[in-house]
């Protein structure tokens, strides 16, 4: 619905009136970098949105999402035209395959002067974010800024969840032409929760799933974000603990059960094989019969290949999107609707059925155990898994039940990261899943301070992806988050190194090897407080450390990873 006035142009801009529908949709934050459109917007026109200063676009994109991911409402992110958007385009990559509903903002050449490739600084924004945007459109005429703003967070909460983007002309945004300012806003209407797909019958399915489940001796919920995003997770609890069904997740579902719950099986990787060096992918799935894939979403990176072990399994899917998939994923059932709904559905059709008993995992948790009690002092740098032992330490010293979050880049310690970090909570752990863009540590850590400020973020980052991104450092001591961020340095892009050795059974450093970063002098120069550990306890003192100064902390940690021969040969990626 476009208000269109025929009077004089004085009113409030486009600008104005963007920022305006953001917040009535319950954005709070728009993170980014401003360019020569400064002329034409100032953020602090209205009130209750306020702008975060970024080094980089990425950072931008990435603080969005988490910030979105947590509040369960759009948040927004800025760039100007051109090398802004291009830099901001990867942010978006990751709302994109991470499931966040994101509104991506850029700036544009004035409307008269928009010829892609040739203008000074001009790029056709809309053709290259569109491939990777839930929406994608150009304001034309600055009165359809609010129509514009309101099918952007229409489509982003449309599961699967994801960016929208608008294209922003700078004299368009700074015109007020066709504004009427004395006409009200129409009611906003942002959905509560993600709005999906729902498959005509979807009942019938469900009741199929439950039939499958009677008849089932050792199912198992296999549980992705959409789960999170329905609001479903008190009622999958609820019913894994009156069925007695063991929960496993993907990495960035973890902290659906809390943190110790017996039913809690953990999340899964590729890598936990190898780096367990024990079958953990057979002990977790080899003896299940029927496999519920709740919230099921392949760009979480939790393959049907992981779970096709030992016995010959049936298999649930529910989701609010259609199956995308089918070459990799059928399905014996498949139920398309929204989580909750299911769940509910579910639990009434199975109200009569006895506790089923649960498979026994005891000689994986015995080898969990077993390696994070290693006491080992290494010469050549602590091991990650030692490393991610001491953050659960001070995390749990620290956080309320329910409460803190470990943030992860990406490297190969992220694989660590899912299977021992502490996730108390729903996105308790974060990581990115879909896009694995390294440098995401610093912009997940600072979108999840501002989501959960009275909560601890701890971050773990490789010297590699950190150093990718680490101007936002700045941002961090510039807005005073008590962010703690442990860096672990082998002067290595370590998960490519074990690439290369799978694939030559040899390195080649120039390839992978960096010469040493003083990460200690970095934080130092950016205004945050550093300290270098080599040991447990070490690590454990700057941690409390870190956790107690209430200002941003970070302590780095020379790290060593044991490739053994072979161990990592049967990779189930
Ligand atoms: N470029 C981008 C933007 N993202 C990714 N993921 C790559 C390249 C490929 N991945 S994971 C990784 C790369 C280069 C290296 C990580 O090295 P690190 O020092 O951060 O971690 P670690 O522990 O594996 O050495
Ligand atoms: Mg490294």
């Amino acid at each position: 619905m476009s208000r269109v006035s025929t009077g004089p142009s004085t009113g409030p801009t486009a600008a104005h009136a963007l920022l305006t529908r953001l917040h009535e949709h319950g954005v709070d934050k728009v993170f980014g970098v401003v360019g020569r459109e400064a002329a034409s917007i100032l953020f602090d026109e209205v009130e209750g949105i306020d702008f975060v200063l970024t080094r980089h676009e990425f950072t931008a994109g990435v603080a969005a999402d988490v910030l979105a991911r947590i509040t369960g409402r759009p948040q927004a992110c800025w760039a100007t035209l051109g090398p802004g958007m291009t830099n901001l385009s990867t942010g978006v990559a990751t709302s994109i395959l991470d499931r966040s509903p994101v509104i991506a903002l850029a700036a544009q050449s004035e409307s008269h002067d928009i010829f892609p490739n040739d203008t000074h600084q001009c790029l056709d924004s809309v053709a290259i974010i569109k491939p990777m945007a839930k929406y994608a459109a150009e304001l034309q005429r600055p009165h359809e800024i609010t129509d514009l703003v309101d099918s952007a967070v229409t489509a982003a909460m449309t599961e699967p969840v994801g960016p929208s983007f608008i294209s922003l002309p700078v004299d368009l945004l700074g015109s007020s032409e066709g504004i009427d300012a004395s006409a009200a806003n129409p009611p906003a209407l942002t959905p509560a929760r993600p709005t999906g797909a729902v498959a005509p019958g979807w009942q019938a399915a469900a009741d199929a799933a439950a039939e499958l489940l009677r008849s089932a001796e050792h199912p198992v919920l296999v549980v992705g974000a959409a789960s999170i995003r329905s609001g479903a997770v008190p009622a999958i609890r609820a019913l894994a603990e009156r069925l007695d069904i063991p929960v496993i997740t993907t990495y960035i579902a973890k902290g659906v059960l809390p943190a110790g719950h017996e039913l809690d099986y953990g999340a899964v990787t590729g890598y936990m094989d190898g780096i367990l060096d024990f079958p953990a992918l057979e002990t977790l799935f080899g003896p299940a019969d029927v496999i519920l894939t709740v919230g099921y979403d392949y760009a979480e990176d939790l393959r049907p290949s992981m779970w096709q072990r030992g016995t010959e399994e049936k298999t649930v899917r529910i989701s609010p999107t259609p199956n995308p998939i089918p070459r990799v994923y059928r399905p014996t059932v498949d139920v398309v609707t929204d989580v909750l709904a299911f769940v509910e559905h579910l639990d009434t059709a199975t109200a009569s059925l006895a506790a089923k008993k649960r498979h026994d995992i005891t000689p994986l948790r015995a080898r969990i155990a077993e390696f994070l009690a290693d006491p080992e002092n290494y010469a050549d740098g602590m091991r990650v898994h030692q490393v991610i032992d001491s953050m659960n330490t001070v995390m749990t010293e620290t956080a309320r039940p329910g409460e803190g979050t470990i943030v992860s880049d990406i490297g190969f310690f992220r694989h660590y990261g899912v299977l021992f970090a502490r996730a108390d909570q729903p996105f308790g752990f974060l990581t990115s899943a879909g896009c694995s863009s390294f440098g995401y540590g610093i912009p997940a850590a600072i979108g999840a301070q501002l989501a959960r400020p009275g909560q601890p973020t701890f971050l773990i980052a490789g010297d590699g992806g950190f150093h990718s991104n680490s101007a936002d450092l700045e941002t961090i001591a510039r807005l005073g988050l008590p962010i703690v961020t442990v860096v672990v340095n082998n002067d290595t892009n370590g998960l490519i190194e074990l690439y290369q050795n799978l694939g030559h059974h040899r390195s080649h450093d120039p390839a992978v090897k960096f010469t040493g970063v003083d990460f200690v002098a970095l934080a130092e120069a950016n205004g945050v407080e550093a300290a270098r550990a080599t040991s447990r306890e070490e690590l454990l003192a700057a941690l409390r450390k870190g956790a107690e100064l209430g200002r941003p902390f970070l302590v780095e940690v020379p790290v060593s990873y044991d490739f053994r021969p072979g161990g990592f040969g049967a990779l189930s990626i």
